[in-house]
């Protein structure tokens, strides 16, 4: 081990220390979760090893089949934090509802947290990286009561941190506070997240999109017009871009914040509000894009002041160097203005 190793503990610790009022509770959640993502990442390896991945049977509140690798990850979560003396109560993506954590400690934690437990699930079982995305909110009810529906259905200006684990070639933490956006790796043979992507900045420029282009038929005007442009030769420019989409969120970002570009995820003629969902996948990215310099936008608004409505509900996306999504958004404001 070398003197540089930081491991996730020591950097918060430090970051917390920056703050001579702050509690060290916000810390300690994250150490939870990074616990949790740990006990996820052993049976996301073990995936092709072992007969658990597959349909499970059950289908969610999206209608959508989990799959048991999502479950496992969904309880996992829930687990850690139920036991965590700090987290108030969770929402899950694989839950209906959100669970009020009633013990004599949870009721008096001031922080509640929501997660997608295993995003780009349809990746499972072609080994290709999916993640888990959480963000964690201050809650606005009462201390010494159980939180309520509230506590989840604040806008994402309101986070106080957020984050991603990406299950890849590597296992990665990415963690974004207003201070600012910071990538940890799992070290496996000692078992520690240790800074490997300090302060991570996203490029103003970018010549990559990422979207599902196989939905062309489906999209309106402007993400046309969009796609054309990306697509169209512009020797200065250095365009076409490239096209790239893995078709997990969590992996598609990851490399946009590492190299610049694009991700959408549009509105289209049959789902006016796009597909993924504004508190557990949009609010959490936008919130770690936007610390890191980058832009994030459903074409008409800022993401993180859509006011939430319902804990499942989904926004169209676009997000990622600034100047691209800039551009993207502008040819939606050009349709509108016709
Ligand atoms: P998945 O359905 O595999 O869980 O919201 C979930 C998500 O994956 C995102 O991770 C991904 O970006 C998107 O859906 C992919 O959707 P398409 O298959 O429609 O492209």
């Amino acid at each position: 081990m070398t003197n540089k190793l930081v491991t996730l503990d020591d950097f918060t610790i430090n970051q917390t220390r920056q703050f001579p009022k702050a509690t060290g509770q916000l810390s300690s959640i994250l150490r939870d979760i990074s616990l949790a993502c740990k006990i996820i990442n052993k049976q996301v390896n073990k995936a092709g090893l072992v007969d658990i991945i597959g349909q499970f049977g059950a289908t969610n509140i999206q209608g959508e089949e989990q799959m048991k690798l999502d479950v496992y990850a969904d309880e996992a979560l829930i687990n850690v934090l139920k036991r965590s003396e700090h987290c108030a109560g969770i929402a899950s993506e694989e839950n209906d509802d959100f669970v009020a954590f009633e013990d004599e400690f949870s009721i008096n934690s001031k922080y509640v947290v929501l997660f997608d437990p295993l995003d780009g699930s349809s990746n499972i079982d072609v080994n290709a990286p999916i993640g888990t995305i959480f963000s964690i909110y201050k809650r606005v009810s009462e201390l010494g009561q159980p939180v309520t529906a509230e506590d989840f259905l604040q806008d994402g200006t309101k986070l106080m941190a957020a984050g991603y684990v990406i299950y890849g070639s590597s296992t990665m933490l990415v963690y974004a506070t207003r201070l600012g956006v910071n990538g940890f790796t799992l070290e496996p043979s000692i078992g520690e997240f240790c800074l490997s992507h300090p302060d991570m900045q996203m490029k103003e420029d970018g010549n990559i999109y990422s979207l599902n282009q196989g939905n062309t038929i489906k999209f309106e005007e402007a993400t046309c017009q969009f796609l054309q442009y990306c697509m169209e030769e512009h020797k200065e420019e250095k365009r076409p871009y490239s096209h790239r989409y893995i078709g997990s969120m969590v992996a598609d970002l990851h490399r946009t914040l590492i190299k610049g570009g694009i991700f959408l995820y549009p509105a289209d003629k049959k789902n006016k509000n796009g597909k993924l969902r504004l508190q557990y996948e949009c609010n959490p990215m936008s919130f770690i894009v936007e610390a890191a310099g980058g832009m994030s936008s459903t074409g008409t608004q800022r993401v993180l002041e859509v006011q939430p409505t319902e804990l499942h509900q989904r926004v169209p996306i676009y997000i990622g160097s600034k100047n691209m999504v800039k551009k993207a958004v502008s040819f939606i404001e050009q349709t509108q203005q016709a």
